[in-house]
């Protein structure tokens, strides 16, 4: 690395450190109270992920890149994801609020001197940057997490976004046909890809349809309306288990009125639901029954990148489906711009090579494949990022959200979670085994 990329290289570090922090902060610059609530059993109190972000930048950036001593070694245990339940954290002793903020803060100002000191050259080159990256996706992740919390939160609005674009042109075809062939799922060489998007390798799939747009709340309320809840036949046992036990009837945070009109919360605010827009906040299991319901499947996790990356007039895989340019607020709904995701159709711009829209961004979107590694998988550089879950109860989800930050989504990224959950910004869109009758899409 000559003298030049290496200060690009500290400067976009630099950059997206600041950009996180100034995120988290959106999140967690308001009243102490609402920052030590245990808002939901699904979450930590926020002011847990406040302390945990530092605490994790302290290990990776401060004591591994830096070399340094601990700033505070007695908080370890606590804010170890492993060590506690999400349930339990509000019960422990942690950091107050202020004292929270004072700790994050002086740990950036070690970190960022971490930065200027390491070579980022030689022997050096690859882990530091590498661990700059993990800290920069895993606070923008937490983010996320929080971004989820606050919509759990009961009373008025904290947060505030400009609504998303509308779409300028009307919607293309409902349905693309990906041709049969290998493609390259995964990298090997996208420097800040976790370990369980690596390596790069070749998957050969037969030929299948899929749909152009994510499933929209008017697509899932026609769902609903029809029986969908109630229809034991489109249901797994282990979805129709759970769909009973819950007492599921409908998205979460949706109400229907006396009138039959959709409602729902969005931090803070009530307001009908809108027809157009991906559906948000179901599980696995009523993204699975609704797919039946519809004649239809999920995709699996290589299609669903296929659709994504494959341009078949070069053969190659894209690092994002408009090309290899860093996301634009003309590609994607991401980094928390909107508060929720954007119309479909909304996103032109961001369309793949073979013309699948808002793959990336506005909502996660729920595979039909368990958590598991690529052949010739290598755990980097700790194995709780992901290979302690591999095998678990767990389906993946793809493209990021509306509260995904750019810095942590690829065509590439990989995420996953319990198939029951839906306080996450998860939907989905449906695909198809291809037939002969096909071939004009
Ligand atoms: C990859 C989103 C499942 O939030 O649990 C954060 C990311 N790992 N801290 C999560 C993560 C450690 C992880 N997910
Ligand atoms: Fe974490």
């Amino acid at each position: 690395a000559s003298t030049e990329q290496v200060e690009r290289l500290r400067t976009k570090a630099a950059d997206l450190l600041e950009r996180s922090r100034a995120r988290s902060s959106v999140l967690t610059d308001i009243d102490d109270t609402e920052l030590v609530t245990q808002h939901s059993p699904l979450m930590s109190p926020l002011v847990w992920d406040l302390a945990h972000i530092g605490s994790q930048e302290e290990l990776w950036l401060v004591r591994d890149v830096g070399g340094r001593a601990p700033l505070r070694p007695e908080i370890d245990g606590l804010y170890d994801a492993f060590q506690h339940t999400r349930s339990s954290r509000v019960e422990l002793p942690l950091l107050t609020p202020s004292e929270a903020r004072q700790y994050v803060g002086e740990v950036r100002e070690k970190a960022l001197d971490a930065l200027g000191a390491s070579p980022l050259r030689g022997r050096r080159l690859e882990h530091d940057a590498f661990a700059f990256g993990m800290i920069v996706q895993h606070e923008q992740q937490h983010d996320e997490t929080m971004l989820a919390t606050h919509q759990l939160r009961d009373g008025g609005p904290l947060l505030d976004a400009p609504a998303p674009p509308r779409p300028a042109t009307p919607l293309g075809p409902a349905e693309v046909l990906v041709p049969g062939g290998p493609f390259v799922q995964g990298t090997s060489t996208e420097p800040w890809a976790l370990d369980n998007e690596r390596p790069a390798h070749t998957v050969d799939l037969p030929a299948f349809v899929i749909d152009a747009y994510p499933v929209t709340n008017a697509q899932y309320a026609a769902f609903v309306e029809a029986g969908g809840y109630d229809d034991r036949r489109l249901w797994t046992d282990v979805g129709w288990a759970h769909r009973i036990e819950v007492g599921l009837e409908a998205p979460r945070f949706w109400t229907r009125d006396a009138d039959g009109t959709w409602w729902r919360r969005r931090f803070g605010v009530v307001e009908p639901v809108p027809g157009d827009e991906p559906v948000v906040h179901v599980s696995f299991h009523e993204a699975r029954a609704y797919a039946r319901w519809a004649g239809k499947r999920l995709p699996t996790e290589a299609e669903w990148e296929k659709a994504a990356r494959f341009d078949p007039a070069t053969g190659r895989s894209r690092r994002y489906p408009w090309g290899d340019d860093e996301p634009g607020a003309e590609h994607a709904n991401l980094g928390q711009r909107h508060l929720q995701p954007a119309p479909v159709g909304s996103y032109p711009a961001g369309a793949s090579a073979l013309g699948v829209h808002q793959m990336i961004g506005d909502v996660w979107e729920w595979c039909d494949s368990g958590w598991h590694p690529y052949p010739g998988f290598t755990m980097f550089p700790y194995p709780e990022y992901s290979e302690v879950f591999f095998g678990g109860d767990y389906a993946v989800l793809r493209g990021g959200s509306f509260g995904t930050d750019a810095s942590a989504i690829r065509s590439t990224f990989r995420n996953w979670d319990h198939p029951v959950r839906r306080q996450i910004f998860s939907g989905f869109r449906l695909a198809r085994d291809a037939g002969p009758a096909d071939a004009g899409l």
